[in-house]
């Protein structure tokens, strides 16, 4: 397992310096900012951020995201010269060999949260999700901005995307993710890069948006979508955990054990009643997950992938990109790694 830490490139408050100085982080998790989704990214911008990382110490381990275009996900004419491009983005990656790309299939709006700093009783501030404030919500009135949310949308042409998606059921999205996946999986294989989409988060349909890389059942159809060593996931314990039907130490089991797990999100999540939740400090104790069973998994089934901490809280008083601050994430590394060497350390006692 290798320990990783998501970076937003060069105006990311959290600097590669930073990161360095956490005991036990070596990988980085980046992506390309400044190219339009759909758009192939050029080799010389790939080395570009791959020397920036290794200049400061560290590894580009996994690059997240390389966004998927909302066209594709629609299954309109224009998508197979954008997965074209995507094939070739893939290309240029493997040319800099790297090898784990993260990236997601959710329609119009990434993950979603009611509020982006609710005070917690201990006095810092985390993500949650309420269900009762989401509900009320109404994405196209043009007020709303939450980070996930792609800025580069008027308030017309989002209006026209939502529109789009009224006619997509959830079956036409998975029509549309096979005929992606069967075309970039084998130009992955060509290139040994391994896919790995992350689920949705939360993992049910928002603003009557389909989503379907929700729960086991779905993963396992994900899967046999394109049966490729090549086709994984990135298995993200908070974004399914959102749900309690889902069983992630079960999943960590199952989709580790198939060798189909290329990219871990280990973090924890307070699930309240009906459908909400917080995002609580990684500790056990303090969320509705089990971190050690969920690292003990990992362990069992001999991953030996990138790994990071997830979202984090806002505590000591930082200030910065919601979820992605430098202290909590830092501390969830530390005892990720912990877990990991008490494990590693019990195991070979037997
Ligand atoms: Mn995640």
């Amino acid at each position: 397992m290798e320990m990783t830490f998501r970076w937003y490139g060069k105006d990311d408050p959290v600097t590669l310096e930073k990161i360095r100085q956490i005991p036990g982080v070596t990988g980085i998790v980046s992506a390309i900012y400044d190219i339009p989704v759909g758009e192939a990214w050029s080799r010389e911008k790939i080395a570009e951020l791959k020397k920036t990382v290794e200049d400061a110490g560290l590894r580009l381990s996994v690059i997240e995201s390389v966004p998927v275009h909302e066209d594709i996900k629609l299954g309109k004419p224009s998508r197979d010269r954008l997965i074209e491009n995507y094939c070739q983005t893939l290309r240029n990656l493997a040319a800099e060999d790297i090898r784990v790309v993260c990236y997601n299939f959710m329609p119009v709006f990434d993950w979603t949260r009611s509020e982006l700093d609710h005070p917690l009783p201990d006095g810092s501030n985390a993500l949650v999700y309420f269900a009762e404030q989401v509900d009320k919500m109404d994405p196209i009135n043009g007020e709303l901005s939450l980070p996930g949310w792609d800025a580069s949308y008027t308030k017309e042409s989002l209006k026209e995307v939502m529109d789009a998606y009224k006619e997509i059921t959830e079956e036409d999205l998975w029509n549309n993710l096979k005929y992606f996946l069967e075309r970039v999986i084998k130009v992955a294989e060509e290139v040994q890069v391994k896919m790995a989409i992350h689920p949705d988060d939360p993992p049910w349909p928002i603003f009557g948006l389909p989503r379907i890389i929700t729960n086991m059942e779905n993963l396992e159809r994900f899967l046999k979508l394109v049966d490729s060593p090549y086709n994984g996931l990135t298995l993200c314990s908070g974004s399914l955990g959102a749900s309690a039907d889902n069983d992630i130490v079960e999943m960590v089991r199952r989709f580790g054990g198939m060798g189909r797990i290329h990219f871990a999100h280990c973090r924890n999540i307070l699930l309240r009643e009906g459908d909400s939740f917080e995002e609580s400090a990684h500790l056990s104790e303090k969320g509705s997950l089990d971190m050690y069973e969920i690292m003990k998994a990992y362990h069992d089934v001999g991953f030996d992938g990138p790994c990071r901490p997830d979202h984090g809280r806002m505590i000591w008083g930082e200030q910065g990109r919601p979820g992605y601050g430098l202290y909590d994430r830092a501390l969830g590394a530390v005892y990720l790694n912990g877990l990991w060497e008490a494990i590693e350390k019990n195991e070979a006692k037997g």
